[in-house]
């Protein structure tokens, strides 16, 4: 399992800056200053990429492709879109709301999200448009905070909703309504506690830019990079199967599961091979075989045993 276990090295002798950080900086500079003054030694560490079994032993995607290639619609619809639109956004302060079939609702401020053990964790990531990244972040299980409200019995979803803020988010104004706002996206609430689920603050070691889904975005890793959804404001439990934003906009070619599976193309693509960015693999060879729920069949498959998993998109 991987949980918050004590530095055992003193700070003066780590760490690559790109892969970590210090915790009491990044909280600082992630709640704007505010915990500088109380910043306690309780996230003075956090457990390293390298110490977790929730690590790829792959190539990094760099940094400069991770936070300039993105998908980001409230920001416009090209790649380099969300991070030429995203400076007058304000991940500060903020807040998720979290409630629906829970004893005990609450809204969290930032603050108190960024003092959950967090995790350094190395994901890869596999958009549905067939390319690929492999992506450090820093976060916590979802399933940590599911247990702060303490789901009721009948809760058997997780439904997540996006900001909305025309005046900051371009992609939301604009005359071409690219997709119906807010962004949602939902969860079975098995898959939600899965210890794959992380709620991210931070990759490459520092607080999320707005274009990757500052403050806070989901990432599960072995479904498609949709399903990650950004900016996240409210998270309620539910009976029934949460809508999400794709499948309202086109049912037949994106999923409510949507797990990564070479087996079932996209109407319009192939799903067999996937081009890792930063790696020049948009055509032949160099594509790279897709891995069946993105290489986290281990994990993850026996959610789905029973299923039609060629059905199951
Ligand atoms: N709110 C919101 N979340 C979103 C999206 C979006 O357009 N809006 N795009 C999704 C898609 S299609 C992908 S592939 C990932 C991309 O995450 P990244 O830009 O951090 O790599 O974010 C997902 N989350
Ligand atoms: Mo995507």
């Amino acid at each position: 399992m991987s949980v918050y276990r004590p530095p055992r090295i003193p700070a003066s002798e780590i760490t690559p800056e790109n892969c970590f950080l210090n915790r009491r900086a990044f909280i600082a500079t992630a709640a704007g200053g505010m915990l500088a003054a109380t910043a306690a030694p309780a996230f003075a560490s956090t457990l390293k990429a390298s110490e977790s079994r929730y690590t790829v032993d792959e190539k990094l995607t760099p940094e400069k492709d991770v936070t300039t290639y993105n998908n980001f619609y409230e920001f416009g619809l090209g790649k380099g879109d969300p991070a030429a639109n995203s400076a007058n956004f304000k991940p500060t302060p903020w807040t998720v709301k979290v409630d629906g079939l829970v004893g005990k609702p609450k809204e969290f401020g930032l603050e108190e999200l960024l003092a959950m053990p967090l995790e350094d964790r190395v994901y890869r990531m596999r958009c549905v448009e067939a390319w690929s990244m492999v992506i450090p972040w820093v976060g916590f299980p979802l399933a940590a905070l599911l247990d702060k409200v303490e789901p009721l019995g009948d809760a058997k979803y997780v439904a997540f909703e996006t900001v909305v803020r025309r005046e900051q988010m371009p992609g939301q104004a604009g005359y071409f309504q690219s997709l119906p706002w807010p962004y949602v996206e939902g969860l079975r609430l098995d898959e939600a506690r899965n210890p794959l689920t992380l709620l991210s603050v931070g990759v490459y070691g520092k607080t999320l830019p707005n274009q990757n889904g500052a403050p806070i975005r989901l990432v599960v890793p072995w479904k498609y990079g949709f399903k990650g959804i950004k900016s996240i404001v409210k998270i309620t439990l539910t009976d029934k199967q949460p809508p999400s934003t794709w499948n309202i906009s086109a049912p037949n070619e994106y999923g409510f599961y949507a797990n990564v599976n070479p087996k079932v193309d996209h109407p319009r693509w192939s799903q067999a091979t996937e081009n890792r960015i930063g790696e020049g693999g948009f055509f032949g060879a160099n594509r790279r075989p897709t891995l069946p729920f993105n290489g986290y069949a281990e994990e993850v498959a026996s959610l789905y045993s029973g299923m039609d998993l060629r059905a199951n998109f």
